[in-house]
């Protein structure tokens, strides 16, 4: 299949070829050191898509090698303009774009999500980050300092060196860029661990990056598990940093191997239980809208979904009936390679029992479901969209991440005690107001704690905008300005001077 004619093929699970199977370590498709490799099954039917290398330890020890000699001093990347940087970026989104259908395609394989998503969303926010933060390579400056003294003293952003990212299933290709971009624009190399449910358009732009002229070393893409390949990454006593995207379980691991090897810097963006609040002066129609998305996008699997939906008393029962009217008539399952599915399966069957598991726990603590809660079909790994009423903070539905199209709805009286019960979670990530009174928009918009605040809308995900979490939903912000800090030393130098003149 020629890249040129892909955007010509209508896809279907039966037409996609898969070309890159391999590890991608040095500007090299490779066989794992061990020569194992592992399944990669579609989750709308359960069937094998195809057998990929699996990386381990000493595949983790080869890339991050290659990584380090691409990133020496007078290595043809640290002698590059900054600007070639950003040129090479730029190359590489415009060479994702050109085969914009053929990667959506095979995305949608991979992960089971509609087309539909993956030409609509996934990939426009995969382009869009590479090329924002391409525009970032050669405005990325220090300062000069009028220190005390007699000293020319100015500072340098420079590469931390090799960094690990790990990223997980959910957006395979949107998580890696928004760990790539960065890391690529602030000059780093890195060794990328893909998530071993969704390693293949990850593996494919590695072709492309090679395509573009990125150098030998600067980009490597493993695929492999966890506990093997991730470990080593978090361990590894050569890479200085590890942005990591996933369960705050693995986080706390990854943290700790920080600790435990060699102080590497960590950023973590982990889960969430977002809350979003329905005041009723809303525009009822605009909540429900922006409130069925926040949680049935990607089937559910946002780690910045808004499954705790607080509804004002007053407004409660409309509310309900409406979410539950859209829950049943606008979620459209099937096949997602046809135009009209809105609602993919989940990831696989250890995430569809999870939520199976959380919903009948709903049911036991005398939450009221209200539509759902049941697998869908006997193919593949589908979940009715489902929405419980009546659901009380101390349950589990209301207190854990179900990472599934599982919306709790439940109501409250006032401001002061919305707040609380809202900031009372052990996450942090994002939160949604609803509300026509600006000054109450702009008090809850300091009052509650989390990451990324959404007013009368929901899930805004711009590269120009930071994105991460308080609390347990991790530290270190991706996208935006505020990335690049994460993935630059700053360096003080200070030059002595015959004479200061200031
Ligand atoms: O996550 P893991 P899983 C949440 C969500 C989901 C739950 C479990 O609630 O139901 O996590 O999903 C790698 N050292 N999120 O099990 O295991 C792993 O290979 C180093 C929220 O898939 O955290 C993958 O590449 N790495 C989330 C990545 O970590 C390790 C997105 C994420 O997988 C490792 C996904 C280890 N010991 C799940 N173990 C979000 N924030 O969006 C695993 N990994």
């Amino acid at each position: 299949q020629s890249t040129a004619a892909a955007a010509a093929v209508a896809y279907n699970s039966k037409n996609v070829p898969v070309h890159q199977t391999k590890l991608f370590i040095n500007n090299e498709f490779v066989e794992s050191v061990s020569g194992k490799r592992f399944e990669v099954i579609n989750p709308a039917t359960g069937d094998l898509i195809c057998d990929v290398a699996e990386a381990d330890k000493e595949d983790v020890d080869i890339a991050v090698a290659a990584a380090r000699k691409a990133v020496e001093y007078g290595s043809p990347w640290r002698t590059m303009d900054a600007s070639q940087r950003g040129r090479l970026m730029y190359k590489w989104a415009d060479a994702i774009e050109r085969d914009l259908d053929y990667i959506a395609a095979l995305e949608t394989l991979d992960n089971g999500k509609p087309l539909n998503d993956s030409r609509g969303a996934d990939l426009p926010l995969v382009i869009n980050t590479l090329r924002y933060f391409a525009g970032w390579c050669d405005k990325i400056q220090g300062k000069t300092i009028p220190s005390d003294g007699s000293n020319f003293v100015y500072t340098r952003h420079e590469p931390v060196g090799v960094v690990g990212g790990i990223t997980p299933w959910n957006f395979p290709l949107g998580m890696f860029a928004w760990k790539i971009a960065p890391i690529l624009a602030c000059g780093n190399t890195c060794v990328m661990k893909v998530a071993e449910q969704t390693p293949l358009t990850a593996l494919y732009v590695a072709k492309l990056a090679k395509e573009v002229g990125f150098p030998e070393g600067v980009i490597n893409v493993l695929a492999g598990y966890g506990p093997t390949a991730g470990r080593a990454i978090a361990y590894h006593m050569d890479i200085e940093k590890v942005g990591f995207t996933g369960s705050t379980e693995v986080g706390k691991l990854v943290q700790e191997a920080s600790a435990k090897s060699n102080l590497k810097r960590v950023t973590l963006e982990l889960g969430g239980k977002s809350p979003n609040i329905i005041f009723d002066d809303c525009d009822l129609e605009q909540a429900v809208a922006a409130s069925h998305m926040g949680v049935f996008f990607n089937v559910g699997q946002c780690c910045c979904a808004g499954t705790r939906i607080y509804v004002q008393d007053t407004m409660y029962e409309k509310f309900v009936e409406r979410m539950v009217q859209k829950a049943q008539q606008d979620r459209i399952l099937g096949d997602p390679y046809d135009p009209r599915t809105n609602h993919g399966p989940q990831i696989d069957d250890v995430q569809l029992n999870k939520i199976l598991g959380l919903v009948e726990s709903g049911i036991q603590q005398g939450a009221s479901l209200q539509t759902g809660g049941a697998q869908h079909g006997e193919k593949g790994y589908y979940m009715q969209p489902t929405v419980f009423a009546e659901v009380q903070d101390h349950m589990d539905i209301s207190t854990q991440e179900i990472f599934g199209p599982v919306m709790q709805i439940s109501s409250f009286k006032d401001t002061d005690e919305v707040i609380e019960r809202a900031n009372n979670s052990q996450y942090g990530l994002a939160a949604a107001v609803f509300t026509k009174n600006v000054d109450r928009m702009y008090h809850m918009c300091t009052a509650l704690k989390a990451g990324n605040m959404w007013g009368n809308t929901y899930n805004v995900l711009v590269p120009q905008s930071p994105f991460g979490g308080f609390k347990q939903s991790g530290f270190g912000r991706d996208l935006g300005e505020y990335a690049l800090s994460h993935y630059t030393e700053v360096k003080c130098v200070s030059i002595a001077v015959p004479q200061k003149n200031s």
